[in-house]
């Protein structure tokens, strides 16, 4: 069975060895430009269209990170670059989950409690104490409901915070008030205290976290991005920190990446940043799952992929 690792901006070396650990029936090789042999399963994350093309042996492409979006664009872009038949695989979890849930609680407490304002105390060397918003008042919007969002909303609910979740279709989560749809978006932001965007890059969401969306939250209001920059309009955002409208934000992602040096963000003293940590990919775990599906699939079972028109 042939392997193709055909990634990006990761440490490959650190994929290849643990997937020759995981799989020694298998024949495992990095793609390097030009290279067209056979490949049965392609582990793909941000190369070129090339890196796909043609093959027409291949049996399911691994997506190896949480969102599909970027290779369903390039998809788009180079037709024919895999069959239609070909399934696109995702990462079901893999560790992801747990680290979002670790950012988003961090931030909720940081945020409920002040607790950046105490660092902006200490460094100025003053002793302040104030009340914190209570956890029960604190009305946290969890958008989108996949893999990512939902076990956020249950762990923020489990603390005690009153929380919403935001999706496209139905879905029921003990503990959590949930909307569906866009036109439940107004009155699911309304009176929500902070809002964590998890969800998908598709046409519907982009430009999402916009002005008319933070006028809808209680004012002096918190967002959280862990999902896509391009969910987010940011002058709408600098205008609702500057309003006062937002007291403060988290960005772990960006329109452009890495973050151009002279976007305004960098030094703006209410965006706590960091640069698209928020769920790194863990080899082992990814390694084991990839090498799970295609065992299970070799014994004939099917391996079920995406569905591309939805887009996610
Ligand atoms: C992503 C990832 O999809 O880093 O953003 O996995």
């Amino acid at each position: 069975m042939d392997l193709l690792v055909a990634m990006k901006g990761v440490d490959t070396m650190a994929w290849v060895s643990a997937l020759e650990e995981e799989m020694p029936e298998a024949d495992i090789r990095l793609w390097t430009p030009g290279d067209d042999a056979r490949a049965d399963y392609v582990l793909f994350w941000k190369e070129q269209a090339a890196a796909l093309n043609k093959r027409a042996d291949v049996k399911a492409v691994f997506n190896m990170g949480a969102g599909v979006d970027a290779l369903l664009a390039l998809l788009s872009e180079t037709e024919g670059t895999i069959a239609d038949d070909v399934p696109i695989i995702r990462l079901e979890d893999a560790g992801m989950a747990q680290q979002m849930v670790e950012y988003a609680i961090y931030c909720t407490l940081r945020f409920q409690r002040g607790f950046y304002l105490y660092e902006h105390f200490a460094r100025s060397g003053t002793w302040h104490q104030f009340d914190a918003h209570p956890a029960e008042s604190f009305v946290v919007g969890v958008m989108g409901a996949g893999q990512l969002g939902q076990p956020v909303a249950v762990a923020l609910a489990n603390l005690g915070f009153p929380v919403r979740l935001f999706s496209r279709s139905e879905k029921s989560v003990p503990g959590v008030t949930t909307f569906a749809g866009m036109e439940s978006l107004h009155s699911f932001a309304s009176g929500t205290k902070l809002l964590i965007n998890l969800l998908p890059n598709t046409p519907e969401t982009v430009g999402i976290l916009n002005a008319r969306l933070f006028s809808a939250m209680d004012a002096g209001g918190y967002v959280v991005n862990l999902a896509r920059g391009s969910h987010v309009v940011d002058a709408d955002l600098l205008h609702a920190l500057e309003s006062g409208q937002l007291a403060r934000v988290a960005l772990d992602v960006f329109r452009q990446e890495p973050l151009p040096a002279d976007h305004p963000f960098w030094a703006h003293a209410q965006v706590d940043m960091t640069p698209h940590i928020s769920a790194r990919t863990l080899v082992r775990k990814s390694v084991k799952q990839v090498a799970a599906k295609i065992r299970s699939h070799q014994d004939g079972n099917a391996l079920i992929g995406l569905d591309l028109k939805r887009g996610y």
